[in-house]
């Protein structure tokens, strides 16, 4: 812990999206007096957001739970952490002693991929529950990308990232920037990037259905019809095919498989065969196909309108498959990948070939979904745990996630949630979600816990480092994160509410060694694991400081305990507090491939399976019915940023985006409050007009409907909005991943009270 003297300033990067900004923290009297964006950082060079700032009023945020809260009598009320330990304890054990380890379900949400604990700590309690009920927000988000990334590449985090600051043309699907910042992509300041790529001479075309922000900024925007991307990309490459356009180049050429296949595999895919269902006309994709081939450094970028559909896997297969036919893949100014510091699946073990990449180890109960990344898709969720039997979930635990308001159906799992035996949050707020816990287990605030962001320095646009330690110390008993997961480990072997959590952190980071030592790639400089352990330990560091200087120092760039005097540690990223800049990204391939072939797989299996389902969807579309999708606004972060006064106040944001023909039709005005139905729900929503929106396309965000009984979050409650999760179908998926679909739901719009 570092001691807190009452002025100062700290650097740090923001925790809040994938951006990863550097902040300047001023702190005055003991308390943080301004926060602005850090013009040394090595990656965001100043840039920051009107979030990055906020994190002065969400460590402030009197709602933000400080004391774990128990459900007495259907109200939560403080207690002492040993309290909730043991109660902890006393209802988990009570379920897996009754019925077994697989009734209990594990869902976590979006901020553990933003933090560092749990995203070490994670699989220590989840390996000690043994339990294979385990959901994400990934298959409400990226699990598609994973899933086509693992065929083709060989594991679900070798995903290729736009090399965004040398490309000369961007063809962008279903993402926006300029409000999400990025995803899968993270590059601060991405407008900025693309502004600069467009003073280069570059070209931005957007394929979107609404003109986002991005769109506005952009030199084509394709108002494409929701869920059609595959189509669109089957056809850009099927034109790249026929009309001979196709070079992968001379580095990729013996890297790849599967090219025989794929002209004659997409053949039926041509431009004037999708326009109609992709409504866009042929002309336009085939000149599209033209100038990105003929484009000297170009690459394909989709992100969310790409994924939460139910061609998600197909969509992002293609985006690599059209990078890969002109020659964009793993070349600077196409897609490339990234070479994280702290390591990971994309630099250990043996290079350039290994398993690959499956999925279907086992299968949800109820639906037979099957498992992907060692869990099953969140849409059968609440069938799980409403549908009794051997294996219904009878406890819950959730861990940074709020599945009430992001997953699909959220009256359904409501529903379910009701039936628990048990439940448990940890999370820093008493929201839609949580209130159904019966123990709440808040996490230190953000400003008081270190940072290092593991996942996302492996999709970043340079190879880049940022460690920052905890700007405050934690309240008297608060315990770090990391404790906390360890003693949810502890409880769930069988230990007690008095585990030793510092003798599970030992145990755990020997076994890491262990793993470590077995890599004969990983540089340990020929130590035993005894002299490794004592070297760490010598640092002072404890839980997941630690186990990120073993990372750090058996990373790419690591010092090797001495086998690279030059490189890098912990203790040297805290000499470097803006950040290390390790270059622009460099060819990987094929050292960076696990696949058994050692090859990238073009055109894998069961992707192919599933193209005549593709097919398919050419000529099954509805042209008169109105389909929604949802959107993000710059103010806002998923559902939970909104019990900052500064972020949500100003114009309504949660309103349903119509074009001025639809209204017309459906009867309804701009300002007037409408009626929105679906297959599973009906929620009430304030009508905004524009014409910036394709017909028969109505956008409303998610992450809304606060006024929900018995949460504490004040601010956030005076600004409710609606749930748009209301309306999405939990058996509308994407087979080949498990993804939700979120986008391009069938709905009815209607005036209300009429
Ligand atoms: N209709 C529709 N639904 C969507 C989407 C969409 O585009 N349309 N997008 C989807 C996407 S991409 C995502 S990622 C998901 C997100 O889905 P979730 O991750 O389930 O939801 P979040 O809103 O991110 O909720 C984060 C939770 O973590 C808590 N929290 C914040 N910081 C911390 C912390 O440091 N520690 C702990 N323990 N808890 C913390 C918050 O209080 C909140 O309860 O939503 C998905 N839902
Ligand atoms: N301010 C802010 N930033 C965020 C978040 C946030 O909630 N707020 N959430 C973070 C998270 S968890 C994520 S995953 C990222 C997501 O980051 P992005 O992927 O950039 O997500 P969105 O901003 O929702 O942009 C998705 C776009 O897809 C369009 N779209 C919808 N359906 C389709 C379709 O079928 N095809 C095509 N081509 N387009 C479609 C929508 O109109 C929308 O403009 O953002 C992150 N950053
Ligand atoms: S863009 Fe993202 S990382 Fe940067 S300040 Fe905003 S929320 Fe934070
Ligand atoms: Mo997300």
């Amino acid at each position: 812990m570092p001691t807190t003297p009452s002025d100062r300033t700290v650097f740090r990067t923001c925790p809040l999206c994938e951006a990863t900004c550097g902040l300047e923290i001023t702190i005055k009297d003991g308390a943080v007096a301004r926060i602005r964006g850090d013009r040394d950082d090595v990656f965001s060079k100043g840039f920051i957001c009107p979030k990055g700032s906020t994190l002065k009023q969400l460590h402030e945020d009197p709602d933000r739970l400080r004391k774990p809260l128990i459900k007495r009598n259907g109200t939560h009320v403080e207690v002492s952490w040993e309290e909730a330990w043991q109660e902890v304890e006393r209802g988990l054990m009570g379920v897996i002693n009754t019925h077994g380890r697989g009734a209990v379900g594990v869902y976590l949400g979006n901020p553990n991929a933003h933090n560092l604990a749990p995203l070490i700590y994670n699989r220590v309690w989840l390996q000690a529950l043994g339990t294979k009920q385990r959901f994400s927000a990934s298959s409400v988000d990226q699990i598609p990308k994973q899933v086509s990334s693992g065929y083709m590449f060989g594991t679900p985090a070798t995903i290729a990232i736009p090399d965004l600051d040398r490309t000369q043309y961007i063809l962008m699907l279903g993402a926006n920037p300029y409000d999400s910042n990025g995803s899968l992509c993270t590059a601060p300041d991405f407008p900025g990037r693309l502004e600069a790529m467009r003073e280069r001479g570059g070209k931005l075309v957007v394929v979107d259905p609404r003109k986002s922000k991005t769109a506005e900024h952009c030199d084509e925007w394709l108002a494409i019809r929701p869920g059609a991307d595959a189509l669109f990309l089957a056809a850009i490459a099927n034109t790249i095919f026929e009309e001979g356009l196709s070079n992968v180049g001379d580095h990729m050429r013996p890297n790849v498989a599967g090219l025989d296949v794929l002209p004659a595999a997409l053949k039926q895919f041509t431009a004037s065969a999708v326009a109609q269902a992709v409504g866009i006309d042929a002309e336009t994709i085939k000149r599209i196909a033209r100038e990105f081939a003929a484009a000297d450094k170009a690459l394909v970028y989709g992100r969310i309108g790409t994924c939460t559909v139910s061609f998600g896997t197909t969509a992002s297969w293609l985006v690599d498959v059209v990078n890969t036919v002109t020659g964009n893949l793993d070349r600077e100014g196409g897609v490339m990948f990234t070479m994280p510091a702290a390591g990971g699946p994309t630099t250990r073990g043996q290079k350039g070939t290994g398993k690959g990449f499956s999925i279907g180890r086992g299968h949800s109960r109820v639906r037979k979904f099957p498992e992907a990344l060692g869990e099953y898709p969140v849409s059968v969720m609440a069938e799980e745990i409403a549908t009794p039997g051997e294996g219904q979930i009878k406890a819950l635990i959730t861990a940074g996630g709020n599945p009430v308001l992001s997953t699909p159906n959220t009256l359904a799992l409501e529903e379910s949630m009701k039936s628990l035996e048990f439940m448990v949050s940890v999370d820093i707020y008493l929201n839609e979600t949580t209130r159904y816990a019966d123990v709440i287990l808040p996490s230190p605030s953000q400003l008081e816990r270190s940072h290092f962001d593991l996942v996302f320095t492996g999709f970043s646009v340079r190879n880049v480092a940022n460690y920052s330690e905890p700007v405050f110390e934690r309240g008297a008993d608060q315990p770090d994160e990391w404790e906390i997961f360890l003693k949810l480990a502890g409880i769930a072997q069988g230990m007690g509410a008095n585990a030793d959590v510092s003798m599970i952190d030992d145990f755990t980071l020997d076994a890491f060694i262990g793993s470590i030592m077995k890599d004969s790639s990983s540089p340990t400089n020929g130590l035993t694991a005894e002299q490794i352990r004592e070297q760490l330990d010598a640092t002072g560091a404890r839980g997941a400081d630690r186990m990120l200087d073993l990372m750090l120092r058996t990373g790419p760039y690591g010092d090797g305990f001495g086998a690279n005097t030059s490189g890098i540690s912990l203790a040297h990223m805290k000499q470097h507090p803006h950040g290390i800049d390790f270059g622009p990204l460099e060819p990987r391939i094929p050292e960076v491939l696990r696949t058994p072939s050692g090859k990238v797989e073009l055109a894998p299996q069961p992707l192919l399976a599933d193209l005549p389902r593709l097919a398919q969807s050419m000529t099954e579309f509805n042209d008169e019915q109105l389909v929604l999708v949802g959107r993000r606004h710059l103010r806002s972060n998923n559902s939970w940023m909104h019990n900052i006064e500064v972020l949500i106040k100003g114009k309504e944001r949660c309103t349903l985006q119509m074009h001025p023909r639809d209204a017309q039709r459906v009867g309804v005005q701009d300002g007037s409050v409408a009626r929105i139905s679906s297959r599973v729900g009906a929620i009430d929503a304030i009508v905004e007009l524009t014409p910036d929106i394709r017909e028969r396309v109505v956008s409303l965000p998610h992450g809304w409907g606060h006024d929900m009984s018995g949460t504490r979050m004040s601010v956030a409650a005076k600004r409710a909005g609606v749930n748009s999760n209301v309306l999405t179908d939990e058996n509308e998926m994407d087979p080949l991943s498990g993804n939700s679909v979120m986008n391009g739901i069938p709905v009815t719009v209607a005036p209300v009270g009429v």
